[in-house]
């Protein structure tokens, strides 16, 4: 969330990948059954990839996602924010290493009937996994269009029961300052925290993501399982969850607490409510050079929009 002038590893135009080409190489991944072939002809470029491609090349494209041009895999994996994993755009692309993602779980408790530890293994097999091409706005005023893999997070809580009591959603990032060396420096106050209201948790759009462009999630994506908000700023999107925890009140979120007059707690895209040092009206598509005007919930209005019926945006940011 650092303010910027020039951000020199802002990626060019050039390196756009056309869906139409990622659509046809990841044909050819779901078609390739030996990961050899895929390793022999160079397609396998990020490592593990071979691996994640048999684990995600054959899902299925959800309707739920945009037809907008993507975000090369590239810009995806390498301008990050992950404070965790340091503060500028390329650190967490650098630091991602050091995170060891397996073993994991995911603790689920708090006001549900079926509190539960999950292994990250048995939340790849349990739930179907489905591909979400959806916009991340960021704060920062640019945005990326990434094709998720993830699934509904409504799946994950109607498993734990929450119980009628339950009105928020919290969660929570690794706190492991061998693993996260962001965490050695009071940037923020570790772990990393967010929340949502039931209603938005439980969202069809809003999903747990385990996977980008058909391949397992990279470190500073957020392995092994991040939050994906798309009508909301990017930084709801908490990264590495380790606890979700319903609650009766409304829990802390970390932006909000480092800074409450800049971030609220909805954090909904909204071009009318200016960030109170900078516009939020316009963004810049990375790969693009003309700025784009910001559109009301991210261009999710029509599926959102009465979640917030009767709430003034402008206090309620
Ligand atoms: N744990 C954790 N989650 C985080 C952050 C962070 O610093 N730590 N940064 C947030 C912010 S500000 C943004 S814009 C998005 C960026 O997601 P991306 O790097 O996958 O594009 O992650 C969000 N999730
Ligand atoms: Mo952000």
């Amino acid at each position: 969330m650092l303010i910027r002038t020039r951000n020199e590893s802002d990626p060019l135009p050039s390196e756009i990948t056309p869906r139409s080409v990622y659509l046809d190489r990841r044909r050819f991944l779901a078609s390739a059954s030996a990961a050899g072939v895929i390793a022999a002809l160079g397609l396998a470029a990020p490592r593990g990839a071979a691996r994640a491609a048999a684990t995600f090349a054959d899902i299925a494209p959800s309707p739920f996602s945009t037809d907008e041009a993507m975000t090369d895999y590239r810009s995806v994996t390498t301008y990050n924010n992950f404070y965790e994993l340091g503060t500028d755009k390329g650190d967490p692309a650098r630091n991602a290493h050091r995170l060891r993602t397996r073993p994991w779980a995911v603790v689920v408790d708090g006001l549900v009937r079926r509190p539960a530890t999950i292994d990250i293994d048995d939340l790849l097999r349990d739930y179907r996994m489905e591909e979400r091409i959806y916009r991340l706005r960021c704060v920062e005023a640019w945005s990326m269009v990434i094709p998720w893999v993830g699934f509904p997070l409504a799946a994950l809580l109607d498993r734990v029961e929450p119980l009628g009591s339950a009105r928020f959603v919290a969660f929570e990032t690794l706190l492991d300052p061998e693993q996260m060396p962001g965490q050695r420096l009071r940037i923020l106050d570790w772990p990393y925290v967010e929340g949502l209201r039931l209603d938005e948790a439980r969202h069809p759009l809003t999903i747990l993501a385990v996977g980008l462009y058909g391949e397992v999630l990279p470190g500073q994506n957020g392995a092994p399982v991040r939050l994906v908000v798309p009508w909301k700023y990017g930084f709801k999107s908490i990264k590495s969850i380790v606890r979700i925890s319903l609650t009766e009140e409304m829990p802390p979120t970390s932006w909000n607490r480092s800074a409450p007059q800049e971030y609220g707690f909805y954090a909904n895209v909204n071009p009318e409510v200016d960030h109170p040092r900078w516009s939020q009206r316009r963004e810049r598509r990375i790969g693009e050079f003309r700025r784009r005007d910001t559109l009301m919930f991210n261009g999710y209005g029509d599926a959102v929009a009465s979640l917030y019926a009767g709430m003034d945006l402008r206090t309620w940011y």
